[in-house]
């Protein structure tokens, strides 16, 4: 049996044929996901997350622009856009999102033959999904239109840092004495922080077109782990590349789970880290600036922290922002991105020479 409503919605978008089945896909922590079955064809349905996505009319032009821009370049040499790029479904009326009261719904085409991965366990896969931000990135790099900010300091510290105080001193949810020690995980490093973020404040290193969320899960790979194209463009931005590289290690190189409870399984894969950036850098090698190469591997550790503060904060907060599954998964999620934190520093000399090496 379909949901009434759902299809209500669905039958609102300009899908090509009767729709014959919707199911949920049960992944990400914001949006909600559903498969959307006609007789011909299949189609993603995702109801966006309002709390989080304040302007959804401008994060969709901003992924209208990004993918008109990637889907040029892709016929120019000789792919197919629309397995290669996503293709936004606009609604019936040739809007780009429906409302309907409180939620927003928008829409895309399912890639069929498509694959998704949570775990890098094969060399091959962490080298071409390098390669596939890599590309990314590079086929972005003559975009010239403005982008809206869709979440205000997404990866900006020094508003992480103003949001983390504000948080703190409220203690909304009263748990701020129970999570001592790990506040101290995050106050220890917020110089170091603070100071990579001067770096972009600065122009030492240069704004880009940036995807912002490069976990593994979110690039579409065929069956021969070819990479298809980047998904969930919800926060495509202006930022530093530097980010897309770090949240991708991030994923990419961690030999436990995000939220793993056992934290002996969790560390930095440096065999992983070695093939991600062999890929990313065959693409993006000779585009990048002194500065940041300098700084690529460090971005791994910046991203890691930034997670877990995120993490942290959202758990000092009561929970507002991610979805969780029991209650104390947003500190499981912290302490197992501060073990994974840790061992990129052990390992930190390690990952530069790596970089070096392979410049
Ligand atoms: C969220 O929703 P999802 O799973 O794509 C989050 C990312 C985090 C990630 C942690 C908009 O991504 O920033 O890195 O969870 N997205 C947003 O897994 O906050
Ligand atoms: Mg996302």
């Amino acid at each position: 049996m379909m949901d009434n409503h759902l299809l209500n919605i669905a039958n609102k978008f300009a899908f090509d044929q009767e729709i014959v089945d919707i199911k949920a896909l049960g992944e990400g922590f914001i949006n909600d996901t559903y498969i959307v079955t006609t007789q011909c064809r299949r189609y993603i349905l995702q109801r966006k997350n309002h709390n989080i996505f304040p302007d959804v009319a401008a994060m969709m032009q901003n992924i209208a622009r990004v993918t008109a821009h990637l889907k040029a370049k892709v016929v120019e040499a000789g792919g197919n856009p629309e397995r290669e790029v996503l293709t936004v479904i606009p609604t019936r009326e040739g809007e780009l999102y429906l409302r309907d009261s409180e939620n927003y719904w928008a829409a895309s085409l399912y890639i069929e033959g498509s694959v998704t991965h949570d775990v890098a366990d094969t060399p091959r896969l962490a080298y071409m999904g390098g390669r596939g931000v890599g590309r990314f990135q590079a086929m972005l790099a003559d975009f010239n239109e403005p982008l809206a900010e869709v979440i205000k300091g997404f990866h900006n510290m020094r508003w992480r840092f103003e949001q983390w105080d504000k948080a703190l001193s409220e203690d909304r949810a009263n748990r701020k004495d129970s999570v001592c020690e790990e506040i101290s995980w995050i106050t220890d490093r917020r110089a170091t922080m603070l100071e990579f973020w001067s770096m972009v404040e600065r122009g030492e290193l240069p704004m880009r077109v940036t995807h912002n969320d490069t976990k593994l899960s979110n690039i579409l790979f065929d069956e021969n782990d070819e990479v298809l194209c980047m998904i969930d463009l919800d926060t495509v931005m202006s930022s530093t590349s530097l980010n897309d590289f770090g949240d991708a290690i991030r994923s990419y190189t961690n030999t436990g789970k995000e939220d793993d409870t056992d934290l002996s399984r969790v560390s930095m894969n440096i065999d992983t880290f070695r093939h991600y950036t062999e890929g990313y850098l065959s693409e993006r090698g000779t585009s990048m600036t002194q500065s940041e190469k300098e700084w690529l591997a460090f971005s791994s550790l910046y991203i890691t922290f930034e997670q877990v503060l995120r993490f942290l904060m959202d758990y000092i907060e009561g929970d507002t922002y991610y979805k969780t599954a029991y209650p104390t998964h947003n500190l499981v999620r912290a302490r197992a991105q501060f073990r994974l934190l840790q061992s990129m520093e052990e390992q930190y000399p390690k990952m530069q020479q790596i970089v070096q090496s392979l410049l």
